[in-house]
């Protein structure tokens, strides 16, 4: 089934495993939940703060798109549905934050390591939001493909990362329905409501394959992620299951999906469908997607100017701990 996948680099067969490493292998084959506090290999500890501070920053720097548009909403209803929408993934970046660092790594050190660009966000949120139709698309396609990669990760191996998934997935649908209900009233409205519509699920539409990351033969690592179950399925599975669950909901709004080469294949139950550029998706990881800098910089001034707040926030914290060690002072 994952004849395409390559072998992650360091990955140990199970004769190459010490006693440890084959205990902790027989507690993921038996599916149960690894803890903050266990024993873990050194690998599976580093993946997981890679994976789960890349889904953090994903949250926090993909309020970005959104939040652009909250001024520019076109009714109050809308305005307070998108304003929820954004705050909700501030919350998703909070617990994942949370959850990488019980791992034994600070948040202000993954701050450091996303601005100074060691560590990487989502792909997706290099992509310039330009019109309303735009906050459509992000719910429908955004939201839609972070759920389907989302919904499995309820079950990865690490407790904190997977009971974190659990909530976060209950909100991500909300995301999904509101996106696709600003597609409708767009779809159904005007001709020119419904290019607008066109014109942004033709924009989105190869950025959200390409959430999903590289295809199984160019992903490194998925096959250990697997083995820990840290990942459950392998990219190209998630990207097939979003194209095949999309493809019926644009039919319903009357728009075309922009690959001429989809069809459905009914011996594999599924559509076929062209891969996105993946030069363009190596390109937007590397930092050089259309938005990256403005991306960091607006992330860089955000921590920077609340600077002065943590610093009072923790002078404050720390005077408290001194008082409470203080002795009571005997009663007059
Ligand atoms: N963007 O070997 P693989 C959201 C990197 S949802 C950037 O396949 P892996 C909600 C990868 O890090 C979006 N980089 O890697 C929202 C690795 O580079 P490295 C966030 C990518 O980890 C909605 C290299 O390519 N969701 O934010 C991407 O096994 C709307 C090789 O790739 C998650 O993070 C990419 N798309 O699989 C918020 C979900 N894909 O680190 C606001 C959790 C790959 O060695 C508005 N993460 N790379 O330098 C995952 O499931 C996995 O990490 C994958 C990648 C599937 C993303």
């Amino acid at each position: 089934m994952y004849a395409q996948m390559v072998k992650s680099e360091g990955m140990k067969s199970r004769e190459e495993m010490s006693p440890e490493e084959q205990a902790f292998q027989d507690r993921i084959d038996r599916g149960e939940k690894i803890e903050p506090k266990d024993w873990m290999p050194e690998g599976y500890r580093k993946t997981l703060v890679r994976q789960i501070g890349q889904h953090a920053h994903s949250e926090i720097v993909g309020q970005l798109p959104e939040g652009n548009w909250i001024t520019r909403a076109p009714s109050l209803e809308r305005k307070a549905i998108l304003l929820a929408k954004v705050q909700d993934e501030a919350g998703h970046g909070l617990y994942l934050y949370s959850a990488a660092e019980t791992l034994g790594v600070s948040r202000d050190d993954l701050m450091e390591k996303l601005h100074d660009g060691r560590m990487k966000y989502s792909s997706i949120f290099n992509y310039p939001t330009l019109n309303w139709a735009d906050m459509g698309a992000v719910g429908w396609l955004v939201d839609g493909a972070a759920i389907m990669n989302q919904v499995p990760l309820q079950r990865t191996s690490f407790g904190p990362y997977s009971r974190a998934m659990i909530r976060i997935c209950k909100e991500e649908s909300f995301h999904q329905r509101q996106g696709y209900s600003i597609m409708m009233k767009m779809a159904f409205g005007t001709p020119e409501q419904k290019e607008m519509a066109q014109d942004a699920l033709n924009r989105f539409w190869y950025p959200s394959l390409m959430m999903f990351g590289p295809s199984d033969k160019d992903s490194v690592h998925s096959a250990q992620s697997m083995a820990w179950k840290i990942k459950i399925n392998t990219n190209d599975e998630l990207r097939q299951k979003f194209v095949d669950q999309t493809v019926p909901q644009a039919k319903y709004l009357g728009l075309s999906i922009p690959d001429e080469n989809l069809a459905w294949n009914e011996e594999k139950g599924g559509y076929d469908f062209s891969e996105p550029d993946w030069s363009e998706f190596f390109e937007v990881i590397k930092g050089n997607g259309p938005c990256n800098r403005e991306r960091i910089e607006a992330r860089r001034k955000a921590w920077y100017d609340g600077e002065w707040f943590r610093d009072g926030l923790a002078a404050h914290g720390e005077k408290e701990a001194r008082r409470a060690k203080a002795p009571v002072a005997a009663a007059e």
